[in-house]
């Protein structure tokens, strides 16, 4: 899954695909590479982010959507709204990536009556405070049992078992020691039946780890990345497309040796 931040704040890639010439480009760049979902975000969630107007996160997101309608993957939309989700829908988007776990009020209501795709991820507090001293007594215990239960009000919800994605949400609210437990132990999400997204791309604990800043985290993202597949991920949401594909094609080689 290949990251496109229509964001003028994101952590990483913020203003760089704002303008949508740009922003379509990149897309295209990404499918050329070897991505096989595009993750379209109109509203920044790093550490400390503001939340943006529902209408400004539409006049980011609903022109490149809609640029996209012919792309030869299917495009996620990064949202935690309804509003939102339902005019992506219309658009043209097959995903739904929602940080919140569809925990906004109507957001279930948004997803059930289409067919689409959702990724459930799992966050501790908002963007604006969940990086202020993360507490767990068991952290992977506490996502799988969160986890558990948003799978089960979506089902209850009207959405099928077969449309969901679940995801740990590394950084969300989470220090590098609880980062590292989780994937460590993401074998014990895995049980849980549904395939699993990691996204470790560029995040902060690659840089506490290595020192580098954001642009020189890609090959402890790959790093992480392939740790991830070993552990039973199987869609990475990542920044640097072309050179984590390299690394997943070595991974799949071996495996198959
Ligand atoms: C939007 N976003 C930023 N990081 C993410 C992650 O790790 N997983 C998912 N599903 N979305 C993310």
């Amino acid at each position: 899954m290949g990251i496109l931040n229509v964001t003028p704040d994101s952590f990483s890639d913020g203003g760089r695909y704002v303008d949508l010439e740009s922003a379509i480009d990149h897309g295209h760049l990404m499918v050329k590479d070897g991505a096989g979902i595009i993750d379209v975000g109109g509203e920044s969630t790093r550490p400390g982010a503001q939340p943006v107007s529902v209408d400004e996160e539409l006049a980011r997101v609903i022109p490149v959507l809609k640029a996209f309608r012919d792309l030869q993957v299917p495009v996620s939309v990064d949202t935690r709204r309804p509003q939102v989700m339902r005019a992506a829908l219309d658009a043209g988007a097959s995903m739904i990536n929602d940080v919140q776990a569809l925990g906004q009020a109507g957001a279930l209501d948004a997803v059930a009556e289409g067919d689409c795709a959702v990724c459930l991820m799992h966050m501790k507090g908002s963007p604006s405070d969940m990086q202020s001293a993360p507490h767990y007594d068991d952290v992977v215990g506490e996502v799988r049992d969160f986890l558990a239960a948003r799978v089960a009000a979506a089902v209850r919800a009207g959405i099928a078992r077969e449309r969901l994605l679940i995801d740990p949400g590394f950084g969300f609210g989470k220090n590098a020691a609880h980062n590292l437990e989780l994937l460590r132990r993401l074998p014990e999400l895995v049980s849980l039946g549904l395939p699993v997204l990691a996204g470790w791309s560029r995040k902060s604990t690659l840089g506490e780890i290595t020192g580098h800043p954001p642009a020189g985290r890609v090959a402890a993202s790959i790093a992480a990345a392939l740790l991830a597949l070993v552990g039973g991920a199987r869609v990475l949401r990542v920044h640097d497309v072309r050179e984590t594909q390299d690394a997943v094609l070595f991974w799949e080689a071996w495996s198959r040796a």
